[in-house]
C-alpha cells in the first residue's frame, strides 16, 4: 500500500501514521520527522532548513525533495509506505508523481484528515504544553495554518480532480479516524 496522508498542521497525520505502520507493515515517511532529525543533527540542510521550519514556514521544494528521494531509495518501500507531511504545494504533488514513475511506484491513494480551525489551534497548544515544539508557538501556528490554506490546500484538489482522494472527518477519538481510514483503504465490495 502506498499512501499519502494530508491535512493541516494538527489534524493528526503524524498521530495516525504510527498507527497505519503498525497495522500496514510498512514505512512511515515524514518529512517534517526527516528535518528534524537533520535539524537536531546539525548538518547542513538542517541549519538551513531550522529558521524556516520555527517560523512555520515552508522549507525548500528542492531540499525536501532531494530528502525524500533519498529516503524513498533506502530500500525497505518494497511493500509500500505512509507519506506524511509530503506534498505541501502543487510543484512537490508533482515533483512526487514523477519520482514515483521513475521508482515505479505509483501512489494508491491519498487520504485528507479534515479537521476545523478551532480544534486544530487547540490540539497544537495542547501539544506546545507537552512537547515544546518551537513551531508550535501561537505565531508558528498562525503563519503554518495560513501557509496551508494557501499552498497546500490546492493540492487536495490535485488529488480529488485525479480521483485519487478520499477525505475523512478528522474530528473525534484518535481510534476513531483511524477506523475510518481503514474502512476507506478496504476494497470496495464488488456488486453483483
Ligand atoms: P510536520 O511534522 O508535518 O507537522 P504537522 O503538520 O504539525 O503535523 P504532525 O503530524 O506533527 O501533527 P499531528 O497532526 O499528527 O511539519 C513541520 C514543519 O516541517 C512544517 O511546518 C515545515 O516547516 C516543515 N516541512 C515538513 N514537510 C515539508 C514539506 N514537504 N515541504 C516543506 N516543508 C516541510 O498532531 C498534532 C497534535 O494533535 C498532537 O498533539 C496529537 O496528539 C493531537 N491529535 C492528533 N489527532 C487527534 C485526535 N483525533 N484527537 C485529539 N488530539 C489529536
Amino acid at each position: 500500500m502506498r499512501l499519502v496522508l494530508l491535512g493541516a498542521p494538527g489534524s493528526g497525520k503524524g498521530t495516525q501514521a504510527a498507527r497505519l505502520r503498525e497495522h500496514l507493515q510498512v514505512p512511515h515517511i515524514s518529512t517534517g520527522d526527516l528535518l528534524r532529525a537533520a535539524v537536531k543533527a546539525g548538518t547542513p540542510l538542517g541549519l538551513q532548513a531550522k529558521a524556516v521550519m520555527e517560523a512555520g514556514g515552508l522549507v525548500s521544494d528542492e531540499i525536501v525533495l532531494g530528502m525524500l528521494e533519498e529516503r524513498l531509495t533506502a530500500g525497505d518501500t518494497g511493500n509500500g509506505f505512509i507519506l506524511d507531511g509530503y506534498p505541501r504545494n502543487l510543484a512537490q504533488a508533482n515533483a512526487l508523481d514523477a519520482l514515483l514513475k521513475k521508482l515505479h511506484q505509483p501512489m494508491d491513494i491519498a487520504i485528507q484528515l479534515d479537521v476545523d480551525t478551532e480544534l486544530l489551534i487547540s490540539r497544537l497548544a495542547g501539544r506546545a504544553q507537552v512537547e515544546g515544539r518551537a513551531d508550535d508557538s501561537p505565531e508558528a501556528v498562525r503563519n503554518r495554518l495560513k501557509v496551508y490554506n494557501e499552498a497546500t490546500a490546492p493540492v487536495v484538489d490535485y488529488y480529488r480532480n485525479a480521483g485519487r482522494l478520499a477525505c475523512l472527518n478528522g474530528v473525534g477519538a484518535m481510534d476513531e479516524v483511524f477506523q475510518r481510514i481503514l474502512e476507506a483503504l478496504a476494497p470496495t465490495p464488488e456488486v453483483g
